[in-house]
């Protein structure tokens, strides 16, 4: 098998490109890097070669010899590549802007906030409690959830750009998953709840879901 995904079971970015990989309905193995056992297995020296930011998730085409990081590069990369089943962005240049932008929204302004290494920094140089922390990431979150229920407002339909799963989807559903587990009330956020709900139902993101991975403690 030529494609490889290197990915813990909770990071939403790894989930991301796990929803990808199952939209396009791709075969792929899969390696458990534990974020928090033995140190934290992605800054093993071994991981570093692969990814030298120490951060998951990592793909591996080795047919096409390229070793990426960054999960939206890594659907875009598989977007292009596998156009088929289905487009993850749509043709027209203002449709792929207006979801790149919602994309980008969660991957490099909401979810870094709350990112492990962020929230270990909060612990451990400003003595953080764990209440803290906790609403710390809540904090953030709901902010960029107020903002992106606005945005959503005008043109989501079943999901969050219309009636196709889109990047826009793929990121939103992780998210909303890390927004749970640090106890946003996603009632108050009703467009993106229709969107996890709607998407939820969809085998491929059922099958991307952190409970349901090979590396799963649940
Ligand atoms: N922008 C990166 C973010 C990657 C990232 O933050 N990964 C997290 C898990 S979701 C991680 O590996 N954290 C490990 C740490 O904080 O030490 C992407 O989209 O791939």
């Amino acid at each position: 098998m030529s494609l490889k995904l290197y990915g813990y079971w909770r990071s939403s970015a790894s989930y991301r490109v796990r929803i990808a990989l199952n939209l396009k309905a791709l075969d792929y193995s899969y390696e458990g890097v534990h974020l928090v056992d033995n140190g934290g297995e992605q800054t093993s020296a071994e991981y570093i070669q692969l990814n030298p930011s120490m951060l998951v998730p990592t793909f591996v085409d080795a047919d096409a010899d390229i070793t990426l990081s960054q999960s939206l590069a890594i659907i875009e990369y598989l977007d292009e590549k596998y156009p088929q089943p289905c487009e993850l962005l749509p043709k027209h240049a203002q449709d792929r802007a207006r979801i790149r932008s919602i994309a980008q929204d969660i991957a490099c302004d909401t979810q870094p906030l709350a990112n492990l290494r962020v929230l270990n920094q909060l612990r451990n140089d400003f003595s953080a409690s764990d209440l803290q922390v906790k609403n710390w990431a809540k904090y953030w979150i709901e902010k960029s959830f107020v903002a992106l229920s606005k945005k959503l407002e005008t043109r989501t339909g079943k999901f969050a750009y219309g009636y196709q799963v889109t990047l826009a989807d793929i990121c939103i559903v992780p998210q909303v998953y890390n927004a749970i587990r640090f106890g946003v009330n996603l009632s108050e956020y009703p467009i993106i709840e229709k969107v996890y709900q709607n998407c939820s139902a969809i085998d491929a993101f059922e099958k991307a879901a952190p409970e349901n991975q090979p590396d799963a403690q649940v």
